[in-house]
């Protein structure tokens, strides 16, 4: 089958259904798609106003081999999915979380070993027979406690694992498809940084690659030949995304000169609603809207409110100084 054209943008469905047909799905993909399944009825049945949005966060891996021992990633903590999904259950959405799997997670991020050790947290009562919540740290915990109790008690949240690239795109593709019945109070926030390159299952090593034998260079060393990754945007668009569903994906650059036409040339191509931008050194503290309605719209964090804590999300939803228009502020003294 040849590529095809939907609104003038076309859809490689040979490149689709190769990937698809010639990689193995996810073993958690059916307990997954059930577990979707149910939350999306549930949400349909008892509050058929509700929107949902399906997050997704985190890198996605290329493993060198079938048992892998070793695998190509990249930096994505999860914070901005993680972050982005609390703003959402606050407004009132269920949150389908895609995520790397231990990756930052909604709420529990504030704890996140990767900030501070969760013991730090915690003492012993004056008493000594309770293990208590530090006092400086009570009013925030209760706080995060009751936003997590309240999305967990009103099954507003569904937590769903993936590692690599490949398993994020059956889950992609099928949840996408599940999501068909919520037409357009679906959204799509594509945040996860997900690998443009992978190794296919047929050229996979199944072992771990032996040092000694070398593998396509000169003596020892190890050659990786990638393919790259079909570019699912295009299918997620135009096909399995509900109509009149909401996409916003996200671009991440190093070189500044590069940001605002990448990420035009992606809305361009793939025709979706909005790409947000973002450079890996200040994606913190600002982000760059471009959307269909035309411009680029900067949103920037001022410099008195960037923290080691902060996330970031506060610029994608408004309580953020905005600046349109504006170039990129230098942050190296921020
Ligand atoms: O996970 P994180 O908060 O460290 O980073 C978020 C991000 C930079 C991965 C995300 O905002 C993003 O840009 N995702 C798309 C990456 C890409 O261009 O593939």
């Amino acid at each position: 089958m040849s590529p095809h054209t939907t609104n003038g943008v076309s859809i490689n469905e040979d490149a689709e259904n190769t990937y698809f047909q010639t990689n193995p799905s996810p073993k958690a993909l059916t307990k997954h798609q059930a577990l979707a399944l149910e939350f999306i009825q549930y949400h349909l049945e008892n509050a058929p106003d509700r929107r949902i949005v399906l997050v997704t966060s985190g890198g996605t891996t290329v493993p060198l081999e079938n048992q892998t021992v070793r695998f190509i990633d990249n930096f994505s903590a999860g914070t901005r999915g993680a972050t982005s999904a609390e703003y959402f259950l606050q407004e009132g959405y269920a949150v389908i979380f895609l995520h790397r799997q231990f990756s930052l997670l909604p709420y529990s991020r504030h704890y996140s070993h990767s900030t501070n050790c969760f013991l730090d947290f915690m003492e012993e009562s004056e008493d000594g027979e309770r293990v208590v919540v530090r006092k400086e740290y009570q009013e925030k915990m209760r706080r995060v406690l009751q936003q997590y109790q309240y999305a967990k008690n009103n099954r507003l949240l569904l937590l769903l694992p993936f590692t690599t690239v490949i398993e994020y795109m059956f889950e992609l593709r099928s949840l996408a498809t599940l999501m068909q019945p919520i037409g357009s109070r679906a959204l799509f926030y594509l945040a996860a940084a997900v690998s443009d390159f992978f190794i296919p299952r047929d050229r996979m090593e199944e072992h771990k690659i032996q040092s000694r034998e070398g593998r396509g260079g000169s003596g020892r060393q190890l050659v990786i030949n990638l393919d790259p990754v079909p570019k699912f945007l295009s299918n997620l668009v135009h096909s399995w995304a509900p109509k009149g569903s909401m996409i916003v994906s996200f671009k991440l650059e190093t070189d500044p000169s590069l940001l605002v036409s990448k990420a035009e040339q992606a809305l361009d191509r793939y025709q979706h609603d909005l790409v947000i931008g973002n450079m890996l050194m200040t994606r913190k503290w600002e982000v760059v809207f471009i959307s269909r309605d035309g411009g680029e719209r900067w949103i920037r964090v001022p410099k008195t409110r960037r923290s080691k804590s902060f996330s970031g999300i506060e610029a994608l939803v408004g309580k953020a100084e905005r600046k349109p228009d504006s170039e990129p502020v230098d942050l190296e003294g921020g």
